[in-house]
C-alpha cells in the first residue's frame, strides 16, 4: 500500500533549476509524483547566501519512511552536496516534510519536518498541491508564514522539462 508523502527541495549553488529538475525526475523512480510550481526565495538563515529555488514534491511511494531517507540522501550526493554550514548554501536539499499522518522521532528523522510551520517556502507548495492539508491540526491558510510570504514564482508548469 502506498504512503502519500511531500518532500521539500532546495538549492542556492549551481544551476539550481536543473539541479531540482533533475531530482524530480530521481524521485520519479521511487513512486508517482505531482510537482509544485517553482519558486524562489531570500535566504532563511546567514543572509551572505544566494537566493534559494524552492518546491514540493507530493510521491505516492511503498517505501518505509527511513528507506525513503536513504534514498533522498543518495541524491543529495548525487548533485555534489557538500555540507558547509547550518542553514548555509548547498547544491541540494530534500527534506521529508511529511509521511502520510505518521509522527516520527527516530535518531535520523523527525517527521513532520521540524519548522515546517515557520517556513513560507514549503507552506505554499504545499497548499498549491493540497488546499485541504492541515498540519497538526493548522490549517495552513491561516499561518503567518503564508499570510506574510516573501516567495517568488519562477515558473508556473513544465518547469521540470529542461
Ligand atoms: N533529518 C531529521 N529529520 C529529517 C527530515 N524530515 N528530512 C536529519 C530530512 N532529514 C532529516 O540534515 C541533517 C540531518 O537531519 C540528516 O542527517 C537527517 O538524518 P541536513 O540536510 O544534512 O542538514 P541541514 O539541511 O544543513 O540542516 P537543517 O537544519 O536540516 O537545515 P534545513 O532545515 O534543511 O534548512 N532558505 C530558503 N529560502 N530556502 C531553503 O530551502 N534551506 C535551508 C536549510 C536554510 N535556508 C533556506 C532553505
Ligand atoms: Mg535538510
Amino acid at each position: 500500500m502506498s504512503i502519500r508523502s511531500y518532500i521539500g527541495l532546495g538549492s542556492n549553488l549551481g544551476d539550481s533549476r536543473q539541479i531540482l529538475a533533475e531530482a524530480v525526475a530521481k524521485l520519479a523512480t521511487l513512486g508517482s509524483v505531482q510537482v509544485s510550481k517553482l519558486y524562489q526565495s531570500p535566504p532563511m538563515g546567514p543572509q551572505d547566501q544566494p537566493h534559494y529555488f524552492n518546491a514540493v514534491v507530493q510521491l505516492d511511494t511503498t517505501l518505509p519512511a527511513l528507506d525513503l531517507l536513504d534514498q533522498l540522501q543518495r541524491f543529495e550526493q548525487e548533485a555534489g552536496r557538500v555540507r558547509l554550514r547550518h542553514w548555509g548554501e548547498r547544491t541540494l536539499d530534500l527534506d521529508l516534510l511529511l509521511y502520510g499522518d505518521e509522527q516520527i522521532q527516530h535518531e535520523r528523522l523527525t517527521v513532520p519536518h521540524v519548522g515546517i510551520l515557520q517556513r513560507d517556502f514549503v507552506l505554499i507548495p504545499l497548499l498549491e498541491l493540497n488546499p485541504g492539508l492541515q498540519i497538526q491540526g493548522h490549517t495552513l491558510q491561516n499561518l503567518a508564514p503564508v499570510q506574510h510570504s516573501t516567495l517568488q514564482v519562477i515558473a508556473e508548469q513544465d518547469w521540470t522539462d529542461c
